[in-house]
């Protein structure tokens, strides 16, 4: 157990800095043990600080500092600075500007944290956000010290022969008789450290070009591992439709002359926005119809985005401190999330966003690490980019356009563009533009960027024949989160419609004759009451329309309401919910009979109304495969809230499937026939979506566990022609077990082992697999030779993706699964702190298991807690999860 307790920074203490570094010209000379790093940094006192006779602080760790110098004069160690651990201060800098050279050197490949410059695969590249510059050289390591860059890299012809920084390129030229090269590129938008990039190696590239809306043109290029060019073409596509988006939707032009994206091995998260020169997790960039399922082809095009995006809303505008991070994460996923609705199904993208957000930031929000959308302290500001600031703090950009409108919302987008270009920026700032262009106080709604938690809506609606009128009452509930007992009421828009008995919206007009016509309710207090008048027959409340807001909703609805909605709400999304709903209630009705040891015969009604659903021809494949994925294990663990035990929820879970596939046996069969692949492999989303029905038929047809169904499983992936069936059936194989699990990964396996991303799909089947002998399994496979604990992809696709996607196995009542993952956290945690803190969050919702299971977690986090040298990472989440 560690002695010393890391300290909480928080965000009532920010001060401004007390220097600002206008300019830093970097000379690189990568060595793969020993690469060196000359600094020379323009600095000055900043003048909206009280610097005056304070000490220049400069950040830096894992350094082997050679020389320092202030304007030519080399300075003395104990009289002129000291030096630490995590940093170097130079005691009493000159009251004006002053220039600050240092050489310091820096080990790559002794680098497994990440963080700063590794190398991965024979590649030189960096990653320093949140805190990695301070592992390449001294600096004022904080998102709003922003400087231009020159950067020189220098590095042996053979090794590197490609040398990328931000910004554009400015010369080039070859040293040594030709052994050694260079690069020199500057960047003219003054950017903090974080944005900072350079890569060095040996890469295969695609190459193209676009125009900008004003004219200009723009070179990009996406480097890959020499040889999988071809599997580069969707990014580049991808980034070309983005930058085309972002143009018509947010009138945002892209800057530099050059835009490179480099794909590399080992990376810690998805992808990274760096100015000019994103780096990206090759997995995330590289696909072709034979490797890459849809879901991937879909993500590549949404993190493409992403990051392009970041140019405006991160880049060109950054945060004023950490705490600020979802003014840049939020925004961005906002907009990434519409550029997908636009280039795909609106209403699908809505569906697994929701999907998303409700796996991961709900219980998020109701476990041990629940924080604000804008946190107001942290240890480790690695662990703060979660679900909430990313997806949440999307979520409250959305709300934020419902409250103000379509058009006030664009407005004061251009508003925070001009006035904050160049700035780094805090949520208070942003708001403030909103609040301009809609006249409207947006005090209330900040609450939630301050407030954790999820509100839960608990509402009632009673009609009154005679008086023609139905009230509707809603309460707002704050559930406490660690930290924060007494909670201010939010401002929750809630979008409505009254369906009548024609299936039709009725008018939503209230009592005081105010019509509703953006049929947008704003619940506000505590309590609130509204009543509809005018209203001829009792209406059936469509809630929540489109998820306008990211709450929890009760309501009391009869099953006959909610086939009703599915048959005919007029929001799509709000049909899915109620087909969502009616599933889920089902489910926990089956786990309530099995703890009791009865038999449930739920579910034939539901059964009914989804064969209904997916008859209808007017619904998209893509919709129509939502609809058929029942909810998942983890939802319906959510709902039950206490007292968890995943054994019932698996065996729920198995009997709704086969409910289904019985009642359903004929439609699903021609379902299934009627959407098999025809003509050339088109990853758009139209071809995409009838894959998605077509295995989301077959996944329920296997759960009948009939000979047929497993033959058809086996002919599926045998005859497959693209990654998306040949995983889709290799997960469901792995899953049935046997020896058809056997024959398909030992298939697989043969294929695909010379490709070290296909392979992650091996890995992930086996982890997922609910068989009894997987953990046993997942332990032998953590010695196999493609598995590579200090490459968080592998990690990810076994531990990860067990911890995660395999609720019955990772939660056995004998602990084995917690002990698992424990094992791997405290082993990863002594290189690479960040990915052992995510993986920990495995078990953020221990408290709600069973008393078995509970003791079993607790145990396994409480070793884990009694590591030796613990990261302050895995620290602080592991202190969290067992605070009291
Ligand atoms: N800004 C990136 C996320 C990111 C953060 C930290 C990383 O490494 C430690 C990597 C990526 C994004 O939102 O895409
Ligand atoms: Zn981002």
């Amino acid at each position: 157990m560690r002695t010393d307790t890391p300290r909480a920074i928080r965000l009532k203490d920010y001060r401004p800095p007390a220097f600002l570094i206008d300019h830093v010209d970097l000379d690189v000379a990568l060595e793969p043990a020993r690469t060196r790093v000359r600094a020379r940094l323009t600095v000055r006192p900043n003048p909206g600080a009280a610097a005056d006779m304070e000490p220049l602080r400069l950040d830096g760790e894992h350094l082997e500092l050679d020389l320092i110098r202030l304007d030519g004069k080399d300075l003395r160690l104990g009289t002129d600075y000291d030096i630490s651990d995590v940093g170097l201060t130079i005691k009493a800098p000159p009251r004006g500007a002053f220039r600050l050279e240092t050489v310091t050197y820096i080990d790559p490949d002794a680098n497994k944290a990440l963080q700063g410059l590794y190398r991965s695969r024979g590649v030189y590249c960096t990653q320093c956000e949140a805190q990695g510059y301070r592992r390449i050289t001294y600096f004022v390591d904080r998102p709003d010290v922003l400087s231009t860059y020159r950067v020189r890299i220098e590095a042996d012809v053979e090794q590197a022969p490609v040398l990328l920084s931000n910004g554009n390129p400015v010369e080039r030229g070859t040293l040594d008789r030709g052994r050694r090269h260079y690069a020199i590129w500057h960047d003219p938008h003054p950017k903090p450290c974080y944005l900072f990039a350079l890569v060095g190696g040996r890469f295969g590239s695609i190459a193209s070009s676009f125009e900008t809306m004003s004219g200009r043109k723009v070179d990009l290029g996406v480097y890959v591992e020499p040889g999988l060019e071809a599997r580069a073409h969707w990014a580049m596509d991808s980034l070309k439709r983005a930058m085309r988006w972002d143009e018509q939707r947010f009138g945002r032009e892209y800057d530099l002359d050059v835009f490179n994206i480099v794909a590399v091995s080992d990376f810690n998260l998805g992808a990274m926005e760096n100015k000019g020169l994103n780096i990206f997790n090759d997995r995330l960039i590289l696909a072709s119809p034979d490797t890459a399922t849809d879901m991937m082809f879909e993500a590549i095009e949404s993190v493409v985005a992403h990051e392009y995006f970041h140019n405006w809303t991160g880049n060109r505008i950054t945060c004023r401190d950490w705490f600020q991070l979802c003014l840049k994460e939020g925004l961005t996923v906002f907009r990434d999330q519409e550029f997908s609705g636009d280039e795909r199904s609106a209403t699908v993208q809505r569906i697994t966003d929701v999907r998303q957000l409700r796996a991961h930031q709900f219980p998020e929000d109701a476990g041990p690490m629940a924080h604000p959308v804008r946190p107001s302290s942290y240890i480790e500001i690695n662990n703060f980019y979660t679900a909430t600031v990313y997806e949440k703090g999307a979520e409250l950009v959305r709300m934020l356009r419902t409250l103000v409108g379509a058009t006030a919302f664009r407005a004061g987008m251009d508003l925070y563009f001009t006035r904050h270009d160049g700035d780094a920026a805090t949520i208070e700032q942003f708001l403030d533009c909103f609040a301009l262009t809609s006249g409207r106080d947006l005090t209330q709604f900040m609450t939630w960027y301050e407030q954790a938690g999820t509100p839960q809506l608990v509402c009632s609606l009673a009609y009154d024949a005679r008086a023609r009128r139905a009230e509707f009452a809603v309460e707002q509930v704050l559930p406490p989160t660690p930290g924060e007992t007494r909670k201010r009421p939010q401002h929750i828009p809630v979008k409505i419609g009254l369906v009548g008995p024609d299936g039709r919206d009725m008018p939503l007009r209230l009592d005081n004759g105010e019509a509703i016509d953006d049929g947008v309710i704003h619940v506000t207090r505590r309590r609130q009451h509204f009543t509809f008048t005018g209203l001829t027959a009792r209406p059936v409340a469509s809630l929540l329309r489109g998820f306008s807001a990211p709450v929890n909703l009760t309501i009391d609805r009869t099953d006959r309401d909610l086939e009703f909605l599915m048959a005919n709400d007029s929001d799509l999304f709000n049909r899915w919910q109620a087909a969502n709903s009616y599933a889920t209630r089902t489910l926990v009705q089956i786990v309530a009979a099995l703890k009791e040891g009865r038999r449930s015969s739920r579910g034939a009604a539901y059964a009914r109304a989804l064969g209904a659903s997916i008859r209808d021809d007017k619904l998209e494949p893509a919709y129509r495969a939502e609809l058929l994925k029942l909810p998942t294990q983890s939802d319906i663990a959510r709902e039950i809230g206490r007292d968890v035990d995943t054994d019932h929820i698996h065996r729920a879970h198995r009997q709704l499937s086969r409910l289904v596939a019985t009642t359903l046996a004929a439609e699903l069969a021609q379902l299934y026939k009627s959407m098999s692949n025809k003509g050339a492999f088109s990853p758009d989303a139209k071809s995409a979506g009838r894959r998605a029905l077509r295995n989301a038929v077959l996944t329920l047809l296997v759960q009948r566990g009939e000979p047929k169904d497993i033959a058809l499983a086996v002919k599926h992936f045998e005859s497959a022609t693209n990654m998306t069936d040949e995983a889709h059936a290799l997960f469901l194989l792995a899953a049935a077990g046997g020896r058809v699990r056997d024959a398909a990964l030992e298939r697989f396996y043969e294929r695909w082992r010379h490709d070290h991303l296909v392979i992650d799909t091996w890995f992930a089947a086996q982890a997922i697999s609910p068989q009894s002998d997987t953990v046993d399994r997942v332990r032998a496979l953590t010695t196999h030779p493609l598995f590579s604990i200090t490459t968080p992809n592998k990690v990810r696709a076994l531990v990860g993706n067990f911890a995660t996607m395999n609720p019955v196995q990772f939660n056995r009542p004998d602990g084995t699964g917690y002990q698992l993952v424990a094992e791997q956290v405290l082993a990863i945690d002594r290189f690479n702190p960040q990915v052992a803190a995510r993986l920990l969050n495995c078990y953020r919702s221990w408290r709600a298991l069973e008393p078995t299971r509970r003791r079993a977690a607790r145990k396994a986090l409480a070793r884990v807690a009694a590591g030796p040298h613990l990261s302050r990472d895995v620290y602080e989440i592991v202190s969290r999860m067992l605070d009291t």
